[in-house]
């Protein structure tokens, strides 16, 4: 059974994992504004990512006999002054999302949850790799700069993305 206080923290993780999606929906609708169909298909694949992230907590608080509660999520960004300013919340966002789940962890460590450490396991991974590709997309775009031919091969590289 899940303490209290993990069950809580559990369920705000829920709704930050739902407000990335949300806000990587925003920034797919800005990609879409700004003709970038590229940025627009990794951001939604990243959207559903996030959502399955949200629903795999889900299913663990409720597996371990606890109350999923979801909560209201704010507003996300709607508009960026460029598409690396948007990046550069992309990496921050993440960053963020790693500390959350790090509190996490050591939450489940004081309480001696070993069941909860170890399914933090897989989060601690994953966001090894969300903090790396945000930062590779976030290098190519300051080192290409914004404009013609780099943003548009940039963009055309991001199409290709399949779902991981
Ligand atoms: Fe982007 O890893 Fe979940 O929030």
């Amino acid at each position: 059974m899940l303490s209290k206080a993990l069950q809580k923290a559990l369920n705000d993780q829920i709704q930050k994992e739902f407000y990335s999606s949300y806000l990587y929906l925003s920034m797919a609708a800005y990609a879409e504004s700004m003709n970038l169909p590229g940025f627009a298909h990794w951001l939604k694949l990243q959207q559903q990512e996030e959502h399955g992230h949200a629903m795999k907590f889900y299913k663990y608080v409720n597996e371990r006999g606890g109350r999923v509660e979801l909560q209201a999520i704010e507003q996300p960004q709607a508009e960026f002054p460029s598409p690396t300013a948007m990046f550069e919340e992309v990496l921050k966002h993440e960053q963020f999302i790693t500390a959350s789940i790090n509190k996490l962890y050591e939450k489940a460590l004081k309480e001696n949850d070993y069941a909860t450490q170890v399914m933090l396991q897989w989060f601690i991974e994953e966001q090894v790799e969300e903090e790396a590709s945000a930062s590779e997309i976030l290098e190519t775009l300051k080192m290409a700069g914004e404009k013609g031919q780099a943003l548009l091969m940039l963009d055309r590289q991001l199409a290709r993305r399949g779902m991981n």
